[in-house]
């Protein structure tokens, strides 16, 4: 067994949570008994499911600043976002406390007489949840919480590095009412993890898989589960542009950008990629962009600050690699120095001691264009690319153009710009005068192309990941009556005409 310890990454030295890591036989066990639970789940009546997860729900906004305050102390998040966070999951609550009174199915016509036909949602079975530590609390209740709803058990695999947060969001589900069988966490590492996965579908334990996090294993994954012949929900990385055309308006263009393109240092899957200019008004927001970045307050989460730390040394570790893809051609702004903020390479305006933690400098990389490989990087650090372009055409292909999909923004009042990129942006969601993060608990999220594989979470229609159609159909008629060949016609008369 091996003991991981996830450390409050403001001050490195405090250790939040000590876990032991599952092996491969421990997770395989846990689908076992999540496996063996389900059908007495499925059997308990929706609505009384729903009376569960607003349980939940009430649970989690009654200890909501304590849980904030994990996801501060734990992954680094600017307390004011982990308060947001963890709205979300009251609000994914909320959202499917009702569903639990719906699920609806349909009644459908047939074609013959005294003959129905109807739609029904099944569960489909034991759900295995992997998710990142970005979004501990809020994007595993994406999955948790319909899961559950609709009638499946749970094996959750969250982040190492999240695995405080993870054993406190499961305690309030099982004091919700959640059985223990029904929700199990296992805290392993990723190759264990696919490992126990591999085999538990191989044994016919787990119907489902949800995953959040890189492109990478994403496809690994990916892979697996279409071995079993399982369509895998997959949330993976983003490059989101965010587009300005020359009737932006520009103090909303520069708060947003450095909402989206800082906030959570950069570590959201929604996190601005690039910022597309418009040539005539290039100059203007850049010098605003960097100077509001410049002038931003880094350091200690609990205060008032844009960001705090990366989630962990590993974070700061890939972002200084994402340095290292600046070339000559390129130009840096928005800070005092580039990688770590430290007491040689001091941040102006930094709250608190930069030695204690992981912070990094926000920086911003201007000329980005196509071939670069801070193009079609997915940086998940406070790095934000800048370009210009001439004509909307153009924005759309270099927002398209690097093959990700999830989120994107323009910034315009003019509605034929705003509903050609509309038609034309790849990604699965788009913000107008809004930035490319911040997407509400009932909408769809998701994305194309490198960032996904089309499923899609949230609101009405993660219920297609969680719950698979049944058709019946009931003949009463007492003879057989034989579909597509016993047509009935009325007589009409095709050679009529006014
Ligand atoms: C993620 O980073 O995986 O839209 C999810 C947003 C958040 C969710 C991000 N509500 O930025």
């Amino acid at each position: 067994m091996t003991t991981f310890e996830s450390r409050n990454p403001s001050r490195f030295t405090s250790v939040v949570t000590t876990v032991e890591l599952a092996d491969a036989p421990t997770f395989v066990a846990a689908c076992r008994n999540a496996h063996d639970a389900q059908p007495e789940w499925a059997s308990i009546p929706a609505p009384a499911r729903g009376r569960v997860i607003a349980q939940v729900g009430r649970l989690v906004e009654a200890n909501k600043d304590a849980l904030s305050r994990l996801v501060t102390e734990e992954i680094g998040k600017v307390f004011a976002e982990a308060l947001g966070e963890v709205q979300e999951v009251v609000d994914t609550c909320d959202f499917f406390l009702g569903e639990g009174r719906r699920l609806y199915g349909q009644t459908v016509p047939s074609e013959m007489r005294d003959k129905q036909l109807f739609t029904f949602r099944v569960p489909v079975g034991t759900a295995a949840i992997v998710t990142a530590a970005n979004f501990p609390a809020a994007v595993p209740s994406w999955y948790l919480v319909p899961a559950l709803l609709s009638g499946n058990t749970v094996v959750w695999k969250p982040a190492e590095h999240a695995a405080g947060i993870a054993l406190a969001m499961a305690e309030l589900f099982y004091a919700g009412g959640v059985p223990r069988d029904v929700l199990k966490v296992v805290v392993a590492d990723g190759p264990t993890t696919y490992d126990g996965l591999d085999t538990a579908l191989t044994k016919g334990l787990v119907q489902k898989l949800g995953f959040t996090g890189s492109t990478d294993v994403g496809r690994r994954l990916g892979e697996l589960a279409g071995r079993h012949l399982q369509s895998p929900c997959l949330e993976l990385g983003g490059k989101n542009p965010m587009v300005v055309m020359p009737d932006a308006q520009l103090d909303l263009v520069v708060e947003g950008a450095l909402f989206s393109g800082f906030g959570s240092a950069g570590q959201r899957c929604t996190s601005l990629g690039t910022m597309w200019v418009h040539r005539d008004i290039y100059d203007t927001v850049r010098d605003r962009f960097i100077a509001a970045t410049e002038k931003a307050i880094v350091g200690d989460p609990f205060a008032d600050v844009l960001f705090g730390p990366v989630i962990d040394e590993k974070y700061l570790i890939n972002h200084e690699k994402n340095l290292a893809m600046i070339t000559d051609r390129h130009r840096v702004g928005g800070s005092t120095g580039i990688g770590r903020i430290t007491a040689t390479n001091p941040r102006a305006g930094f709250i608190g001691d930069p030695d204690a933690g992981w912070f990094v400098h926000p920086t911003i990389v201007e000329n980005i264009a196509p071939g670069d490989a801070l193009y079609d990087t997915e940086t998940f650090g406070p790095l934000v690319g800048m370009g210009s372009f001439d004509t909307l055409d153009e924005a759309i292909e270099l927002a398209n153009g690097h093959g990700y999909g999830l989120s994107s923004a323009i910034y315009s009042n003019d509605p034929q710009t705003i509903w050609r990129f509309r038609e034309k942006i790849s990604a699965g969601m788009l913000s107008v005068n809004n930035t490319t993060s911040g997407a509400e608990a009932h909408l769809p999220f998701g994305g194309n192309g490198r960032s996904g594989n089309g499923s899609r979470q949230s609101g009405i229609w993660v219920l297609d990941q969680f719950t698979r159609w049944q058709s019946m159909n009931w003949d009463y008629s007492g003879s057989l009556q034989k579909a597509q060949m016993d047509l009935i016609e009325l007589p009409c008369d095709m050679d009529y005409r006014l």
